[in-house]
């Protein structure tokens, strides 16, 4: 039996939506962040690196969205719907690319604006024009720019392709789903310019077992 911990507004979506894409069987345990945004203590009694997804699969605990999508395909996606065969080696390739990209390279930017965000909410009210131009800085010099250049990328790639991994929908864009739902946040992306990121977003959603997920995990909102 699959027991997956789910944390609010968190990467564990995604295994969430894959699960659902899968039909498995799973248990779920949903868990609310604290007031300083953080997961629970509770999640640490499943394993101690206490951040999620967690997935039990007998009696080990399993870490990592990427890991965790790529098991799941290995022993639950029987008829191979949700990556591309090793015989396609166009499409295993931009799976495998995007697959690694979102963790690696977008959400540690995505991570960092949102550590800034939360340290001017959260910074005392004489500190906070201080810790707000410090966020303008480091939005200027480290994220923005660097940030543009990915969504340019991935921009140019869905405009000749219809999902990440080519023609097919992949566990790929369940792994970019989230990330772009956070680069998508506060101002939203441009529409003119990012046009076929959020069309491939607005398709992601359309999806059933998205829909579900977001009855059982509650809807992504950063
Ligand atoms: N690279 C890991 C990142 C896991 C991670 O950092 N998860 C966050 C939620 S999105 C978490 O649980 N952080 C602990 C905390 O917020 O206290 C993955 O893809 O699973």
């Amino acid at each position: 039996m699959l027991h997956l911990h789910h944390l609010e507004n968190s990467r564990s979506f995604r295994i969430i939506w894959l699960l659902e894409e899968l039909n498995a069987d799973y248990q779920l345990t949903c868990y609310e962040r604290n007031k300083a945004y953080r997961a629970p203590d509770s999640l640490k009694k499943v394993h101690p690196i206490g951040s999620a997804p967690m997935l039990e699969v007998d009696d080990r605990v399993l870490l990592e969205s990427g890991f965790i999508i790529e098991y799941l395909i290995k022993h639950y996606d029987k008829e191979k719907q949700f990556k591309p065969d090793d015989s396609n080696e166009a499409a295993w390739e931009a799976y495998t690319f995007w697959l690694h990209f979102a963790e690696a390279s977008l959400m540690p930017l995505l991570v960092m604006r949102l550590v800034f965000t939360k340290v001017v909410s959260q910074s005392p009210m004489l500190v906070k024009p201080i810790s707000k131009k410090i966020q303008g800085q480091v939005e200027k010099n480290m994220i923005g720019n660097g940030l543009d250049k990915m969504l340019n990328m991935m921009e140019q790639h869905l405009s000749k392709n219809h999902w990440f991994a080519g023609s097919e929908f992949s566990a790929a864009d369940i792994q970019m789903h989230l990330a772009v739902v956070g680069a998508n946040a506060g101002t939203g992306l441009n529409k003119s310019k990012y046009a076929n990121i959020l069309t491939w977003l607005q398709r992601c959603e359309e999806r059933d077992a998205f829909k579900r997920a977001e009855e059982k995990g509650g809807r992504l909102n950063f």
